[in-house]
């Protein structure tokens, strides 16, 4: 493949974010700590992911990793919060705030109307395990990625898409093994298991993901978004439902039925519909 003209959309310190041809990449940049989020690394990457979804031009976005750690060349995707940042109720940032922010970045990924794909170059770990979870589609490095949830062994507990979730995607008893025995999990296992969509070499990871964004920019964007939002509408309840029916109300926003709706209130007439076809 032709070289990848990465552009950086902006520098930030704990994450990296760039852009080429539809594609997005946010990058976590913490490899020493194995890729832990502190409230600035949320924050960073709400305020990607929010650039990624507002950008028209973009279709997809790869979530990675920076890598290796300069102090043992381990690959990390992301090993969940930072504990050394935790507080009692929280993850403490700067303004000394007790945060949980890591979910407003998972439900950034589940609504995104975009397709969000989990490269995983090394350890996927506690909420870093979740986060491949609720991203559509999950690439792992051959060599290097080990998926493990360490939640029990922290007292934390993601009782939501990241393990809710993936129950549904592993079943129950395998998501039960996960979260209760907390062990190393390779990336064929993963695969095996139907938390990966494809095992690759670590040399060829970010090149098949780039492939991957590619091959899902060539559909239509329309059909993506409301198949994603398909996807999602069992799991997500009403909120699912809200998200579906909003883009069905914007296709329906496009119809000529639609502008009559709209021109009678503003010129203060009855709407004539009588030209719209009641199609079976
Ligand atoms: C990733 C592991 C398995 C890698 O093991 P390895 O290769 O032996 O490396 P280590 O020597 O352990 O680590 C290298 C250095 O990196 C530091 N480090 C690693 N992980 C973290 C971390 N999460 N926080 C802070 N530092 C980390 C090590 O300390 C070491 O540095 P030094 O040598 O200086 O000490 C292994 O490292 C591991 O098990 N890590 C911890 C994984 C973990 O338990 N993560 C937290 C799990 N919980 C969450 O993520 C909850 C967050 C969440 O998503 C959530 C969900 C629902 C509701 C709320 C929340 C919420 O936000 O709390």
């Amino acid at each position: 493949m032709d070289k990848i003209n990465w552009k950086t959309v902006k520098e930030f310190e704990d994450i990296t974010y760039k852009k080429c041809d539809g594609v997005a990449r946010i990058a976590f940049n913490r490899p020493d700590v194995r890729n832990a989020f502190r409230p600035k690394t949320t924050a960073e990457l709400f305020e990607a992911f929010i650039d990624a979804r507002e950008d028209t031009s973009i279709g997809v976005v790869l979530l990675s990793a920076e890598g290796p750690s300069s102090r043992d060349g381990i690959y990390s995707f992301c090993s969940g919060g930072d504990q050394k940042a935790r507080g009692q109720q929280g993850y403490v940032g700067d303004d000394g705030m007790h945060r949980l922010n890591i979910l407003e970045v998972q439900r950034l990924i589940r609504f995104m109307p975009k397709v969000v794909i989990a490269v995983v170059p090394g350890w996927a770990v506690g909420g870093g395990h979740s986060l491949h979870v609720v991203c559509d589609l999950t690439l792992a490095s051959k060599e290097h990625a080990i998926f493990k949830q360490t939640d029990a062994d922290v007292t934390s507990f993601d009782g939501g898409y990241g393990s809710a979730y993936l129950a549904k995607m592993v079943g129950q008893k395998r998501a039960r093994e996960i979260f209760f025995l907390g062990r190393n999990y390779s990336a064929q296992d993963a695969y095996e298991m139907g938390m990966v969509n494809a095992v690759i070499p670590h040399a060829e990871l970010e090149d098949t993901a780039y492939e991957w964004a590619q091959e899902i920019l060539a559909k239509s964007p329309t059909s993506i978004k409301m198949l994603k939002f398909a996807f999602n509408l069992t799991d997500d309840g009403m909120v699912g439902q809200q998200v579906f029916a909003g883009e069905a109300t914007r296709l329906t926003y496009m119809t000529d039925e639609a502008k009559e709706g709209r021109d009678a209130f503003l010129e203060k007439r009855k709407p004539n519909f009588k030209d719209i076809k009641w199609i079976p």
